[in-house]
């Protein structure tokens, strides 16, 4: 029993992975630099996403797929940024995958974009397991979930480029010890981005940006 579960998953990915194959060769082909943005519910993500916008629109043509189980209310909020944004419902499912990606691209001009931001459906485990054809995973882990959370969580930080650690302007209120988390995450990933920010603050942001503009920038070179 418990074999037969592992062959239907690995068969579930496999899938997925020739799917996530064909949405990368169509983003390779367009030009377009695609983030998968992951992380649990409220660390922040759809906030980051804001700042991000405002202070890259003026440089870079940026699109959004919001992923979320019910609702549009993230994809409401950034369509208030003037960017083109398209929201799937997963109506239950923990997570995006390579498919729910391909069947909403019709909705975006890929050759007007050079940056595609994916939110991924609020979850810290799920997400990292699906490929959907992305550049890069970046995730976020906010300073009120606590620095135990790579060694409990590793895949994540292990498949992550970048990490964005939110909300420090919250530090002075938690027991967040931002060096234990550094050394956890570069335990598990020693080639990790990590950024400290506060997307409410809009601290710490500017280098965020800058580092994500010069690899969107790479790939349209290429
Ligand atoms: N104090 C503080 N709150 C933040 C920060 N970033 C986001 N928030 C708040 O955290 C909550 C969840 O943010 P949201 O961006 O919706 O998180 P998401 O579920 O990951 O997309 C909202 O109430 C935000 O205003 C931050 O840097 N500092
Ligand atoms: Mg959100």
């Amino acid at each position: 029993m418990k074999l037969l579960q592992i062959k239907l998953v690995s068969s579930i990915l496999g899938v997925n992975d020739t799917l996530a194959a064909a949405n990368r060769e169509l983003f390779r082909e367009k030009g377009v630099f695609v983030l998968n943005l992951m992380s649990s519910p409220g660390s922040g993500k759809t906030t980051i996403l804001e700042r991000t916008i405002e202070h890259l629109q003026h440089q870079l043509n940026i699109g959004v797929i919001e992923g979320d189980i019910c609702t549009a209310r993230d994809a409401e909020r950034i369509a208030q940024k003037g960017v083109p944004v398209v929201q799937i419902n997963t109506s239950g499912a923990c997570h995006l995958d390579a498919n729910m990606i391909a069947s909403c691209l019709e909705d975006l001009n890929l050759d007007e974009l050079d940056l595609l931001v994916v939110e991924n459906v609020g979850n810290l485990v799920c997400p990292a397991e699906f490929d959907i054809g992305e550049d890069m995973k970046v995730m976020v882990l906010s300073v009120t979930e606590g620095n135990d959370k790579p060694c409990k969580y590793p895949l994540m930080f292990r498949e992550s480029r970048a990490l964005l650690v939110n909300k420090i302007d919250l530090l002075p209120y938690t027991n967040f010890d931002m060096d234990a988390l550094e050394q956890d995450v570069r335990g598990i990933n020693s080639a990790i981005q990590i950024f400290p920010v506060s997307a409410l603050k809009d601290e710490g942001v500017e280098a965020w940006c800058q580092w994500l503009t010069q690899l969107v920038r790479r790939k349209r070179e290429k």
